[in-house]
């Protein structure tokens, strides 16, 4: 496995668009099966497989769109509740793509989703926030076959602080990421158009790149292609040795 990429706003420095063939790359999800849920980065599986962690403010839908995109309604656990996901939790998927011309589905591709425990719930004590900085910051710095982050964001709300600190914090460490923004059944399309030009508007004062970014429902199962789609281009770059 290669490890991460230098700098998250090199790699992640083009607007997300449909790629110009007609063709999105259709990822097949085979298999996806619950592994293990780890209090520490130390007990996390071996670091054999291409691996993107969801992570996001509590509440977000971090559980609920990986359970979109492996087309499963209770792999990962989901709740009204905010705080219900607190350990990193690795489940391993079996992929496969099809190439356009070539029959069969293609070669079964295995890696990890990992759904991560949010941040910004205001009823966690200091002791217990202090305990995820840790768990967080170790997971992101160290794992070695983390190929990216979809940091999650409420498609229903104008830019928030904690999201934007977030952000500034992984490109502080050097950990490729994108955006999804999420929930977008809940709002009209115009006010979701409008939070998320709001965010990447807000990130351009400081940002001189800005990522790649998706809009969501998992209640609709909107944006879950071309979710889908890059992860099978980064799963290709990652297992053919190049650099993300
Ligand atoms: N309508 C709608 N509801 C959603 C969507 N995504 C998540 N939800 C709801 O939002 C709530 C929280 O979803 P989760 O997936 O548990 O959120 P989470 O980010 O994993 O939450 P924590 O693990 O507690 O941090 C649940 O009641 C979901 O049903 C969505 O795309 N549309
Ligand atoms: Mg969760």
């Amino acid at each position: 496995m290669t490890s991460k990429a230098g700098c998250n706003k090199i790699i992640s420095m083009v607007l997300y668009s449909k790629p110009s063939c007609n063709y999105l790359c259709a990822m097949l999800i085979k298999s996806a099966k619950y592994i293990t849920s780890s209090p520490s980065f130390e007990l996390c599986p071996p670091p054999d497989k291409p691996e993107y962690a969801f992570i996001g403010r509590s509440n977000v839908g971090k559980s609920s769109l990986i359970n979109m995109l492996v087309n499963q309604k209770n792999l990962a656990k989901t709740s009204g509740t905010p705080g219900k996901t607190q350990l990193l939790n690795h489940f391993e998927v079996t992929s496969s793509t099809p190439t356009p011309g070539v029959k069969g589905d293609g070669a079964p591709v295995k890696w990890y989703l990992v759904d991560l425990p949010g941040y910004g719930y205001a009823k966690r004590s200091l002791s217990d926030r202090r305990r995820w900085e840790q768990m967080i910051e170790n997971y992101f710095r160290k794992r070695q076959n983390l190929i990216n982050v979809f940091v999650l964001i409420d498609a229903r709300h104008a830019p928030q602080k904690n999201d934007l600190e977030f952000i500034n914090q992984l490109d502080a460490w050097q950990i490729p990421f994108v955006l999804v923004f999420t929930k977008a059944d809940k709002e009209k399309p115009g006010v979701v158009q409008r939070n998320h030009k709001a965010f990447l508007d807000k990130m351009r004062e400081t940002w001189q790149f800005l990522p790649q970014s998706f809009i969501t429902s998992s209640e609709k199962k909107q944006g879950r292609d071309e979710v889908l789609d890059f992860i099978s281009q980064r799963n290709t770059d990652a297992l053919s040795g190049e650099e993300a």
